[in-house]
């Protein structure tokens, strides 16, 4: 079954200069980008994402993790990657969470670290699941920068007021 599926590289990859290797890796799958942007990470968006974690210890850890403050580089990479089994195979790409139990060869395993504090830095996110993925996509994008339409849309008029455009 063709579905979707968020990948985001999280601020540890991108501090060590991993995008190329970990896209690499999850051209493997043969699966497709849909969309791709680059993301300042504000703290409502990074607790909505994270927003099962909440009572884990390590929330504020978490946190600061995604937005970049813990490594100085405050923004992720976001995509959406489509195809047959899209969520397994990224998953199964990415490895563990845990990347001491991740499959050495996995992007996980290969690149991620347990830190001082606790928080596992596993340089990226993949969805789950169906619900995940749905919830996740439609926090990470509009509509408009996806360029299937993979959820039912419906259209709007909104003001343009305060909107930048280009000078
Ligand atoms: P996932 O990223 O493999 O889906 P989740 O359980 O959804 O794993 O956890 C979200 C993120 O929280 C993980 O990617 C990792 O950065 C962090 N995390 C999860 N469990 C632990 C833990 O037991 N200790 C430290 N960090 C954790
Ligand atoms: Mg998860």
């Amino acid at each position: 079954m063709n579905q979707q599926t968020l990948v985001l590289i999280k601020p540890d990859g991108l501090v060590k200069s991993l995008t190329g290797n970990i896209l690499t890796r999850l051209s493997e799958t043969k699966l497709q980008i849909i969309a791709a942007k680059m993301v300042n990470v504000n703290y409502e968006l990074a607790v909505e994402h994270y927003k099962q974690m909440k009572d884990a210890p390590f929330f504020d850890e978490l946190i600061s993790y995604l937005q970049g403050t813990l490594h100085d580089r405050r923004k992720v990479m976001a995509m959406v990657y489509w195809g047959e089994d899209a969520i397994k195979k990224v998953r199964q790409l990415a490895g563990a969470t845990n990347p001491e139990e991740a499959e050495p060869t996995s992007i996980r395993g290969s690149y991620g670290r347990i830190t001082s504090k606790g928080v596992y830095e596993n340089v990226l996110h993949a969805s789950s699941d169906i619900t995940e993925a749905e919830r996740e996509i439609k926090l990470w994008f509009r509509p408009e920068e996806i360029i299937m339409d993979i959820y039912p849309v419906k259209k709007i008029t909104v003001s343009t007021l305060g909107q930048k455009v280009w000078a």
